[in-house]
Parts: structure tokens; sequence; C-alpha cells
């Protein structure tokens, strides 16, 4: 599509054979830590190893296999550094020089080794003691009138043990503020599948993928963010089973796969194509697609009946479900016009998928952040469960929903009660376990909580990991919020953004990561994590620490806790000596988790079960609920839509090959063929001649949102490359300062992130712009 320049060299191989281990190695390496490293890799995802802290896609149980990813291995190496941040380090560099530095700069100094608080005088970390960190978070909490200006942010890589002390800590002190990663992430499929099938969770097992006739993959790049899953679509392909993919990209880890554990396709560079069909919507255009979908399965339904036969599954239809004849009118009033429009596909490339589905006996639709975060994200994962309720493929073998998790325990922390609006039942079995009140308000998620911390009603922030400062959007105004704090708490592995955009007071409480060996009083622990099929199993580290000044997460949240409740409600240190006590505690409050202890020492962990799964639908109305929507008038958010001009563009914002999240291990995106360069602008070549523009020209990207604030970022390069006419990507977190922070999803309230509307102009600017905020 474009010529090669100095960054953009089009990629050629396979996606997931020899460049990729080729890549690993050069990982490897730079992370100072060569040889630990290799005994660490081959621990990854075994019986008695750690949990891959790469992604959430889940690992039949088959102990002869060596099961990691490039990108897992990178998560992995980068983790076992055995380079430090220490209170050394923070001497020598100011906050404010290292804020002027790049987030790949942040993540290679190495592992936080010791607790730190910030001094604003000098504009430097300091070394603090545990005993006066703890002692401080507590005189702070304490002082606080209302518990409720205290927030408690989560990030998905948090154990399952150190979720629920986190939850009950926070709720014990008074407050249901919990705005987490996921509120970035899966909040849109949460809130569809509960509205719908009565559990915001996938309905689907690994072993559904061995016999399903088809897999609708939407609006994910399982390539570069869940390469383990390639392997499974591989397998449905060698079976005979069809993948379809929908994307606005043509990702090259769909288009083209090669397993890099199978040594034949290894020495001959060969590769087969996964996917058996690539269709390329616009940008928001899947809700149309499922639509058209839909309107085509009416036809060949009424076509069947003709012959006596059947498309729909009636009986599912009639005993399961409640609305569907109602959104199947909708269907029926939605213009083809309106459909090929909004979707960007053709009425036969719709027929063809539709003509698939049709045919599949058992059908899986996955999905992650392409379809997630949207304004209209909710209505199209609407959609979707009601296309595969149309045909039964819910609760059946080989069908159903599969939302493809982020973070390695995103859901688990659910699942331990991290949710700003818990249910009511869940504050009950707490309460009554605990013997105490738990706040009933609900509380506040991430876009909330900014609001809150700029207004000045939350005063203190608490991170259980992650990067809350470069994940969020609306960078210049997060900043604000966080600064705006009187105390910033992270509790992290690696230095990142949100140690240097802080509160007032700050502190670095450094923690163990999934590699490191957790030793507690009554010996070495473990931790449990659930992935996306709802399968939980432990995890230990294989590492001694870097330092004996790190802690883990449990007995960071446990010194807090203490500090500030005393033995209320629990003797959290009693607790956090032995992690079967925590297990025990799970075990009462959180329905499946019976006899914990017992049930994580079988191989493989076990599987907490999904009613949806089994046709048990736990919504009011007892049915899968379909529900019906109107196809949005535009995918934009109101505030936006009134700014539009013929040249306006709409941006997604996408990851990197490089990168996880807000952590860059490298500069490159190996699939998408960019080098050594992280401000680009994916953009189609008609688009770049309709508006004056060249390849490789720097531009200038400004936001549409109406109000006084000015949205931008310079020095992004153009790419001409395979993307609809109208639609621009470009990475993640360097364009967060574009996405309005009111932006966001209805239902979920989920930022934009995929959906912006963009203007560009020429950059001239020959100064270099870094990172910093
Ligand atoms: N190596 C690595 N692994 C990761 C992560 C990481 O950063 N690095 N992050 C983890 C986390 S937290 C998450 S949530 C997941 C994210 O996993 P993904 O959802 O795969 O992540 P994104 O890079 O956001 O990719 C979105 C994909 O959707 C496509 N897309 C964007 N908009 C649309 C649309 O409107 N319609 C359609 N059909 N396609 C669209 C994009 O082209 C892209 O291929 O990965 C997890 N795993
Ligand atoms: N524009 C745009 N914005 C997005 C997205 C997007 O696609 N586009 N994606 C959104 C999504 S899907 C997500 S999930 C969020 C991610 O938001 P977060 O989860 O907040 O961000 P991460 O980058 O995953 O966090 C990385 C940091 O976590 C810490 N860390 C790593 N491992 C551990 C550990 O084991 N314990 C502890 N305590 N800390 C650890 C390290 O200090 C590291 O720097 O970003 C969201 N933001
Ligand atoms: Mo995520």
């Amino acid at each position: 599509m474009s010529k090669k320049t100095d960054f953009y060299t089009p990629y050629k191989g396979p996606a997931g054979g020899w460049g990729a281990l080729q890549s690993t190695t050069s990982h490897w390496l730079k992370s100072d830590n060569a040889v630990r490293n290799i005994n660490t890799l081959l621990k990854t995802n075994q019986p008695h190893g750690f949990d891959c802290p790469g992604c959430a896609w889940g690992e039949k149980h088959d102990p002869s296999k060596i099961r990691f990813c490039e990108n897992g291995a990178k998560a992995v190496n980068w983790e076992a550094t055995s380079r430090k941040v220490d209170a050394a380090f923070m001497a020598e560099h100011s906050v404010s020089w290292l804020n002027t530095q790049s987030d790949y700069f942040l993540e290679y100094q190495g592992r936080l080794t010791e607790p730190m608080r910030y001094n604003q005088a000098t504009d430097h970390y300091e070394a603090i003691s545990w005993e006066q960190a703890f002692n401080h978070i507590a005189d702070t909490l304490k002082s606080q009138a209302n518990p409720d200006k205290v927030a408690f942010y989560t990030s998905g890589r948090a154990s399952n043990e150190a979720a629920f002390l986190y939850q009950l800590f926070a709720r014990a002190y008074g407050t249901n503020n919990f705005p987490d990663c996921s509120n970035m992430c899966h909040e849109a499929s949460g809130y569809a599948l509960i509205s719908s099938i009565g559990i915001g969770k996938g309905t689907v097992e690994i072993e559904d993928f061995e016999r399903t006739d088809a897999v609708f993959v939407f609006g994910q790049n399982p390539g570069t963010n869940h390469p383990r899953m390639l392997e499974t679509l591989k397998e449905v392909v060698q079976r005979g089973g069809q993948i379809l993919t929908f994307n606005t990209l043509k990702e090259r880890g769909l288009e083209r796969f090669q397993n890099p554990q199978n040594p034949i396709e290894m020495l001959t560079n060969g590769s087969k194509p996964t996917n058996t069909g690539y269709f390329c919507p616009k940008i928001g255009g899947d809700m149309a697609v499922v639509r058209g979908m839909v309107k085509v399965l009416i036809d060949l339904e009424e076509k069947a009946q003709q012959q006596g036969t059947a498309i729909f599954d009636h009986a599912f239809i009639e005993q399961h479900t409640q609305g569907l004849e109602t959104y199947l009118e909708q269907v029926k009033n939605t213009s083809w016009d309106a459909i090929i429009e909004q979707s960007g596909l053709t009425k036969d490339e719709i027929i063809d998928a539709a003509t698939v589905y049709a045919k599949a006996d058992s059908a899986i639709v996955t999905w992650a952040m392409g379809i997630t975060q949207h304004h209209h994200s909710v209505p199209t994962i609407h959609e979707m469960v009601n296309l595969l309720a149309l045909r039964g493929n819910l609760g059946k073998p080989g069908a159903g929903a599969c939302p493809v998790r982020g973070h390695s325990n995103v859901q688990g922390d659910r699942t331990m009660g991290i949710n700003e609006h818990p249910s009511q039942a869940f504050l009950d079995a707490l309460g009554k376990r605990f013997d105490f009140t738990p706040p009933q308000e609900h509380g506040l998620a991430v876009v909330d909580t900014i609001h809150a911390m700029r207004d000045g009603d939350i005063d203190v922030f608490i991170a259980l990991g992650g990067n809350f400062a470069a994940a969020t959007p609306d960078s210049h105004a997060t900043a604000d919020a966080l600064r705006n704090c009187k105390l910033t708490v992270q509790i992290s592995t690696k230095l990142n953004r949100s140690h240097l955009i802080t509160g007032k007071d700050a502190l670095i409480l450094p923690c163990l990561g999934r590699t490191d060996i957790d030793h507690q009083e009554k010996g070495q622990q473990k931790v449990t994590v659930e992935d996306s099929f709802s399968m939980i199993h432990a995890s230990g580290g294989v590492l001694e620490p870097l330092s004996k000044e790190q802690k883990s997460e449990p007995a960071i949240i446990a010194g807090m806790a203490a500090a500030t409740l005393g033995n209320f409600p629990i003797d959290w240190h009693a607790a956090v000596a032995d992690y079967n006590i925590i297990r025990d505690y799970i075990a009462d409050v959180v329905p499946g988790f019976e006899n914990f202890n017992q049930r994580i020492l079988q191989d493989g962990g076990f599987y907490l079960g999904n009613s949806a799964r089994e046709r048990k639908w736990t919504t009011p109305a007892g049915k899968a609920i379909c529900h019906t929507h109107v196809l949005p008038e535009s995918i934009l958010p109101k505030r936006a839509r009134g700014l539009l001009t013929n040249k306006t563009l709409i941006m997604q914002t996408l990851r990197s090959h490089d990168q996880y999240n807000t952590t860059i291990y490298g500069m490159n995106d190996r699939y998408r063929g960019i080098k050594g360069e992280r401000k680009v602008v994916f953009i189609n070549p008609a688009d770049l001649q309709r508006l004056g523009f060249t390849e490789g020209q720097t531009v200038t990207l400004r936001s549409l949102w109406d109000d006084e604030v000015e949205r931008k970022v310079s020095g992004f390069k153009l790419v001409p490359y395979s993307i609809p006419a109208g639609n621009i990507a470009a990475y993640y977190p360097e364009t967060n300062p574009l996405v309005p922070l009111d932006s966001r999803g209805e239902f979920s309230d989920t930022p934009t992130s995929k959906s912006i509307a963009i203007e560009m102009e020429a950059f001239e600017d020959s100064t270099i712009h870094l990172n910093a905020v």
C-alpha cells in the first residue's frame, strides 16, 4: 500500500514465527537479566509456575506443553529485570526532569525497590520506612471528614487475594469509590451481558473452540494482544471451522499465522491462512454489520419456512428469550442504505458473513476494545447477543459470547468485589461475614473520579497498580485532577507517569510482581487469578525478589489497613501471614468459591461456572433479554456531532506490538511495519490526497468537542495504510490528550478511545516534543 520510508517498511513475514522469537530474544537481552529469565519463562503458565501477567486468554490444561508467547515473554522479562529504581536513583533525578522523559525511558529504569515519599520542596522522592508510610496514609485517611473523599483505583493485574483485601479495607473504611481499569476496558461487555443474559462474563470455555463451526472475531488484534488465541484459532481452521474477522485494519496476525511451537512450519517459514473471511468495516460500524447480518437471516428464515425448515432456533427463542420479536421488527425497519453507510461493508460482504453464520451449527462471537470503546458499545454488544440468540448459540457446546479480557486478572478483580456499583447481595454477604455495614451508596468509576478530583471532592487517591495518569482520557484534565489531590499513593512494580504527576504529597510503595517469590510468616505464598473463561488457578513466583524492601500487594494493603483501622474487621497481619486465611474469607463471601483452598490444588485450577452457559437466566424476566436499539444516527457522541466538517476524520487509538498498555517496551510495531517511531497516524491514501497531505508529513491532530478546551497533539507522521476512508488510527497513550473526558460510552461511561472526531493540520515546528504532561 505504501512505499518504504525511514520508519515504515511493510511487514512480509508471518505473525508469531521466527520474527517473534528473534524479537523475544532481543527483549531478553535488554532487560539485563538473560540467565534468570530463561528459567522464568519456562515456568510461565505451567501448573507450578506463575500465571502469565500478559493477557487473560485461558489455557487448556496440558502439562506436556510449554506455553508462552512473544508478548508474554516481554512482560515477564521486563518485570524480571535487575535494574533498580531506588532512593539513590531519585536523588539523582528530579521529578520534573523525569516527567520530561518518555514512557519508554521510565519503564526501562527498572523495578521500584524501596518505599519513597515525594518532597515538594526539593522536587525529589526520598526514602521513607514502611512504618512511616503506613502511618502517614492512616493519618491522612483518618483526618478525612468523609470516606467518600478517597478513591481506591485498581489495575487488572492484582491477584484475587490482593483485590479481596483491598475492597474489604476500602469498604470497612467507608467507601465504594472503586475506579478501575475495566471502566476503560470491558465495562460495556459487563453491562451489556448482565442486562441481557444475567451475567457479565463470557459464556464459552476454551474447549468450545475445539468443536465450534465458526468464530466471529470483532474489533480485536490477537496477534499482538492475545497471541495464544491465534493458536486456538488456527486449530479451528485446521479442523475445517471458519474464522471471520471484522477489523477496520488488516491486522497481520489475523491475516497469516505461523505457530512458533510447530518446528516444521518454522523451518519452512511457511504459514497457513487462519482467517477464512476478513471484513474491514468502518470504525464503529459493527452494530450495523450485525444488523445487516440479521436482516439477511430474516430473509433466509422466510425462505427456509417456505420449504418447511428453519434458520432460527424457535425452540430456544420460545423457551429462553424475551424481546426478539420487537428487535426483528426494528431490524426490518432499518434500511440497507443506513446499514451499508454505517458499516462500510457492501451488501454482498454482509450476505457472505450471514451465510457462514446461518450454516454453522455452533458459533462463537469474540470481541475486545474495537467494540467496547465506543459511544454505542453497549447497543453493539446487545446486537451481538441477539445474533447469537437467534440460532440458540448461547449455552450450547461450541457456541457463545466471548469478550476477550485484557489484564490477566481483570475479571477476577471484579469477582472479588472491585466494583463501584456492587450488587446488594455482595454487600450483604460481606457485611454479614465481617459483622459491619458496608457503605450502601454506589461509588465513582474512572471518569467521575477525575471530575471529583478536579472539583475537590476527592482528596486522596490510592492506586493498586496501573498508570492512572497515562491510561485515562484527556491527559491534561487528568493531570490537573491528580495534582489537586492532597495525597496520591501508588502501589507499583515499575516507574511510570503516575509517580511523576502527583498530589501535593505522594508515596511510591514498591510491590512484588507475578514472577517474584512471595515469602510470608507461614512460608512461601501463592495467589490466584481468573482468566477470560472463568477458570481460577494458582500462581506462584519463581524468582527471589530484587530487594527486601519490596512487599507483596496483600502485605501492603494489610499494612495500610491495620494502621488505619486496627484489627477491624479482621486481623490484617494474620491474614497476610498465610493467604489460605484470605481464601477462606473469599470462600465465605463470594459464591462459587466454596472449598477454595482445596480446589486450587487441582492442576489447571477450577471452573467458576456460568449461569447463562447452563441456560439459567438471572435477569428480572428469567429469560435472555434481547434488547432493541435504533442504529445510531452517528457513531459520535452528540457533543462532537455539531462540529464536523468535510475535513473531519474519526480516529481509533490502539496498541503497538511493543507495548503493554502504557508500558512501552520498544519503538517498533513489527506487524504493521513501523520501526523506531510511535508518533504515527495510519490513514487511507485517498484521504491523504483529498486533504492535501503527503506520506511521511508531520501533522498536528486536534479533536472536536463543544467546549472551550483545545485538545491537540503534534509531531505525528502520516502513514498511508489499509484503513477505510474517513478513519485514522494512532497509538495510545500518546493520543490520550485528544479524548475528551466526557466523551463516554452510553450506559458504560467508558472513554470513547476508539471513536474521536479529529482534524489535522500541517505541523512545521521542528523542536522535539516529549511525552510530558
Ligand atoms: N502485548 C499486549 N497484550 C495486551 C495488551 C497490551 O497492551 N499489549 N493490553 C491488554 C489489555 S488491558 C487489553 S484490553 C487487550 C486489548 O486487546 P485489543 O482489543 O486487541 O487491543 P487494541 O490494540 O486496542 O486493538 C483494537 C483492535 O480493534 C480494531 N478496531 C478498532 N476500532 C474498531 C471498530 O470500530 N470496529 C472493528 N471491527 N475493529 C476496530 C483495531 O484495528 C485493533 O485491531 O489486550 C491485552 N493484552
Ligand atoms: N486512548 C486509549 N486509552 C486507553 C485504552 C485505549 O485502547 N486507548 N485502553 C484502556 C484499557 S483497555 C486499559 S485496561 C487501561 C490500562 O490502564 P492501567 O491498568 O492503569 O495501566 P497499565 O499500563 O496496564 O499499568 C502499568 C503499570 O502497572 C504497574 N504494574 C505492573 N505490574 C504490576 C503488579 O503486578 N502489581 C502492581 N501493583 N503494579 C503493577 C507498573 O507500575 C506499570 O507501570 O488503559 C485504558 N486506556
Ligand atoms: Mo484493558
